[in-house]
């Protein structure tokens, strides 16, 4: 029986609480900082050399999915009740809607340093610290907004956009495409500073503090955002049935993105797994 994913506005008072407790867990276990690690190591751009598997790369989608997957069988280990929900920031925009509340995300982060001091990864309530970071900074820390210089949340048509192309991705498969859903949820886009940011980085970028960069997965709300992500891959697939992962092949010898992607039958590192092998999983979770 597959389990189901639900918006984090319907969860009962009781399944936040058992959501919160099983990260709690997780983190407490020295599980939680492995995704994190992972994440990091696995953050390379189109500027380096080398594979991209995470981001800038056709594979965004089901490298995240694999990574939600392992972290929500950790969070199942500790109580089966729980699964990931997601957070449909088209309709929950404000700082002070679902999900930062003291029983679920917590607050914002005060001024003077960002350090989110309400809610059960405050630091100071002293189950959460940060031990995998770009900075040496150990205190969870958010921007919600964008305070100095104010960003809002992707729109339901923004995303409308991106599940409206029908093809997967394209060449040259990078941060610089234009077409292709990928991007155009992934949200590398033209021109200079916040307009660039689309969907998914956009999203990143307006809850900013660690979510901003490589360590993002220690803010929780993390999964609760790659949820939604993940949705959205099976709305599009739903919604282009025709249309599958791309590119089926790898590029040749001579093409500049020759082993620096993952083509549909390729091993998705670190995992044993192809792109081919994640675009289903309805017989494992689906979404309500
Ligand atoms: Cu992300």
């Amino acid at each position: 029986m597959a389990y189901t994913r639900k918006n984090v506005s319907r969860l009962t008072r009781t399944e936040r609480r058992r959501f919160v407790e099983a990260l709690l867990e997780v983190k407490r276990r020295g599980e939680y900082d492995e995704f994190v690690r992972l994440h990091m190591q696995y953050n390379a751009p189109d500027g380096e050399r080398g594979l991209r598997s995470a981001h800038m790369a056709p594979s965004f989608l089901p490298w995240h999915r694999k990574l939600l997957l392992e972290l929500e069988r950790a969070l199942r280990r500790v109580d089966d009740s729980v699964t990931v929900p997601y957070w449909d920031w088209t309709r929950d925009r404000t700082a002070g809607s679902v999900p930062w509340t003291d029983d679920l995300m917590g607050g914002n982060g005060r001024r003077s340093d960002r350090q989110v001091m309400t809610g059960p990864f405050a630091y100071r309530a002293g189950h959460w610290r940060i031990n995998e970071n770009v900075t040496d900074i150990h205190y969870l820390t958010r921007d919600l907004g964008h305070h100095s210089n104010p960003i809002q949340l992707p729109t339901a048509r923004d995303l409308r956009a991106a599940l409206a192309d029908p093809v997967y991705d394209v060449a040259p498969w990078n941060s610089t495409v234009t077409k292709g859903f990928r991007n155009k949820l992934e949200g590398w886009g033209r021109g200079r500073g916040s307009v660039s940011w689309r969907n998914h980085n956009r999203v990143h970028r307006w809850v900013g503090g660690v979510m901003v960069g490589g360590a993002s997965p220690n803010d929780p709300v993390f999964w609760l955002h790659h949820s939604f992500v993940d949705l959205q891959w099976i709305r599009w697939q739903s919604m282009h049935r025709s249309h599958r992962y791309l590119p089926a092949d790898p590029p040749g010898s001579r093409d500049a993105q020759h082993g620096r992607i993952v083509a549909r039958h390729e091993r998705l590192r670190p995992w044993d797994v192809t792109p081919d092998e994640l675009e289903d999983l309805s017989r494992i979770y689906r979404y309500e």
